[in-house]
């Protein structure tokens, strides 16, 4: 009777420690709770003192059932301190967690507005059979004006200030430092176009920069005339803005070219009535032609008598100009982002 008695509180206190288990939301006091009731000196311990005034059949019963709650309840403590432990991971990683769906704050980065025009001008010139080309922006002397029939005292090479380093290098002034290299690695007939930087020092103005971009293009074969290169430019031109741009063709000096053209378009920004840009004379260069002189095609390896060429120098940021209607060319490397995010 008397164990029955003690199971029953045994009962009780497994119902009442079951409760407080299922209420339990933390893991510090889950382990205190622990110790209160299954420690050496807990609860369970307690209520077994009980049985020592028990006979050895009771206490053999009451021992066993006592046994098997203890175990119970072990197990019962260990699933929810794993619980626990779960749901604090769980916190941890959620607030952790980082939406990559959520739309970002950040300004994205753009293509800047000289190589986006780059990029479409190549592309008007692959079309019609051109294969791009790159050469050094630091350059030698002979390739950037000796190759180019511009000779040591000849009065040309004052047209363009020319960047110097100490160990007497140079700037590139021009894209045309390319086409004797080409002409040394490349077998003719060939047409390429080399877009890049140049450098002049210079006094920079609306339309001066001291470091702008160029576009060359050169072809080489047995026939190639003026009118081919008119019909190429004229071509190139359209294309490039959807519509006739009124044009003129001028002569031009240049040692590399013989003869030498500069072929002006209309100002599109004041459409020819005259602004800063063009000067106020409606006109603005932007490329230079001509036939290959015969002497720059012998630098390059190539008989002037089996063949021809003609070449050309876009002023690539001029063009972009143009296009856009930007009044200062000074904007391009300014690094201005009011000016570069509307394009
Ligand atoms: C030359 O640079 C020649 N190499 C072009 C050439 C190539 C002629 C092949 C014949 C055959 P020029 O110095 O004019 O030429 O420059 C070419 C173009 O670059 C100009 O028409 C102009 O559009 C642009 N340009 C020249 N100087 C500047 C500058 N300081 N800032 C911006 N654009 C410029």
């Amino acid at each position: 009777m008397r164990s029955k008695s003690i199971i029953e509180e045994l009962n009780f206190f497994q119902t009442e420690t079951e409760k407080k288990l299922e209420e339990e939301k933390n893991l510090e006091n889950l382990k205190k709770l622990y110790y209160e009731i299954l420690g050496k000196q807990g609860k369970l311990t307690e209520i077994l003192k009980k049985i020592k005034d028990l006979s050895i059949e009771e206490k053999k019963e009451v021992g066993t059932f006592a046994n098997t709650l203890k175990e119970t309840l072990t197990i019962k403590f260990k699933k929810k301190q794993e619980e626990l432990e779960n749901y604090i991971q769980l916190e941890k990683i959620q607030s952790e967690f980082y939406d990559i769906t959520r739309p970002l704050n950040t300004k994205y980065g753009k293509i800047h507005p000289l190589s986006q025009i780059q990029y479409e001008v190549e592309d008007i010139f692959l079309n019609m059979g051109f294969q791009i080309m790159e050469g050094p922006e630091i350059e030698l002397d002979e390739y950037n004006f000796g190759k180019l029939n511009f000779t040591e005292d000849h009065p040309a090479r004052d047209m363009q200030d020319t960047f110097w380093t100490k160990e007497g290098f140079l700037l590139r002034t021009h894209t045309s430092s390319v086409q004797v290299r080409a002409m040394e690695k490349l077998k003719p007939p060939f047409k390429i176009i080399v877009p890049g930087r140049v450098f002049r020092y210079e006094e920079t103005d609306a339309s001066h920069e001291n470091t702008f971009y160029q576009l060359e293009g050169m072809m080489i074969d047995k026939e190639v005339s003026i009118a081919n290169l008119i019909y190429i430019m004229k071509t190139f031109l359209s294309t490039f803005f959807e519509k006739e741009v009124t044009v003129r063709l001028r002569p031009g000096y240049f040692p590399f070219v013989e003869p030498g053209f500069e072929l002006d378009i209309q100002c599109l920004i004041c459409k020819g009535k005259g602004c800063q840009v063009c000067k106020y004379s409606g006109w603005v260069e932007i490329l230079p032609c001509g036939l290959i002189h015969p002497n720059v095609l012998e630098f390059g390896g190539i008989n002037p008598n089996e063949w021809m060429g003609f070449a050309f120098g876009m002023g690539l940021s001029r063009l972009v100009m143009m296009r856009h209607s930007i009044e200062d060319i000074r904007h391009f490397l300014s690094g201005n982002l009011r000016f570069l995010e509307q394009f």
